[in-house]
């Protein structure tokens, strides 16, 4: 007679509160060098990347992530032509950039390459443009990348893992005064920027060290209900271009080009923050 168990997977945070989603199949398990890396099957979420306890993306709503770290940048700057995606080895923001044609050049620069290979193997629905030829995929720790680079990026995209493990340098100061000098003079930066809920500490210094760096600093909101708290923020930077001023998301339509979270409204209402947060970021 066969046993079923109830499997259920705990992300928590802070060691004080925890996300839990019921999990229908385990699809794979391993550890890189970086990270632990498991791929899951769930029923609310469909398949979930998890790093070092983290989730990453789930199929049912990785959409409004990707589609928000990357369209809103992409469609605030007026041509788009150089960028550069920092972490993402899933493909997801990948495949978002890959909608705007004027991209003619997108560099992915991810420390683990098992990230890229298992994505490419269990989640083709975020992985399918990684092969683009308009796409160049380059191992390494994008600290290092942006130190070599100068003045080169019309947008960068930073799609880390939160500020433990590999990732603690992409929160740091001596990183974003590089991401800054490796942008154009017009350039657009967007980093994922955590929870406001639940990480605020995070959030409150991250946003202390981008003040003094770009003249434009502000921050947008997405839900992501598999992510902790499940409202997530993203910090948009900028040389010149202003999101909600110099914005071209009429383009959208226009293009012909699809999302499902990301449109004309959203461009604008995302920009909306609360007292709490903004008290916060001040
Ligand atoms: N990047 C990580 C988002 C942070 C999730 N944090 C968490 N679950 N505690 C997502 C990578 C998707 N391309």
């Amino acid at each position: 007679m066969a046993i079923e168990m109830d499997f259920w997977f705990t992300e928590t945070v802070n060691n004080i509160v925890g996300n839990t989603i019921k999990v229908k199949e385990r699809i794979f398990s391993g550890r890189s060098e970086c990270q632990k890396i498991e791929i899951v099957d769930t029923y609310q979420f469909g398949r979930t990347l998890i790093l070092e306890g983290s989730v990453q993306l789930t199929e049912n709503d990785e959409f409004t992530y990707h589609e928000m770290i990357s369209h809103i940048p992409l469609f605030t700057h007026p041509n788009p032509e150089h960028v550069l995606v920092i972490g993402g080895g899933d493909g997801g923001t990948i495949r978002e950039v890959m909608k705007h044609q004027t991209v003619t050049r997108a560099k992915l620069v991810e420390i683990d390459p098992l990230v890229i290979e298992k994505s490419k193997q269990f989640l083709p629905f975020v992985s399918c443009e990684m092969e683009n030829p308009r796409v160049e995929v380059i191992i390494q720790d994008g600290i290092q990348y942006v130190k070599r680079h100068r003045g080169t990026f019309d947008v960068i995209l930073i799609d880390s893992t939160d500020p433990i493990g590999p990732a603690v340098g992409l929160y740091q100061k001596e990183f974003l005064e590089d991401v800054y000098k490796a942008l154009k003079d017009d350039g657009i930066m967007v980093g994922q920027s955590e929870s406001p809920f639940f990480d605020q500490d995070i959030v409150r210094e991250l946003y202390a060290i981008l003040k003094p760096l770009f003249p434009i600093r502000k921050m947008y909101l997405a839900p992501v209900p598999s992510y902790p708290s499940g409202f997530w923020s993203f910090a948009f930077c900028s040389k010149k271009y202003d999101p909600i001023l110099d914005n071209r998301c009429e383009d959208l339509r226009r293009l012909n080009l699809t999302t499902r979270y990301y449109n004309e409204a959203i461009h604008q209402a995302a920009f909306a923050i609360p007292n709490f947060i903004q008290e916060l970021i001040a």
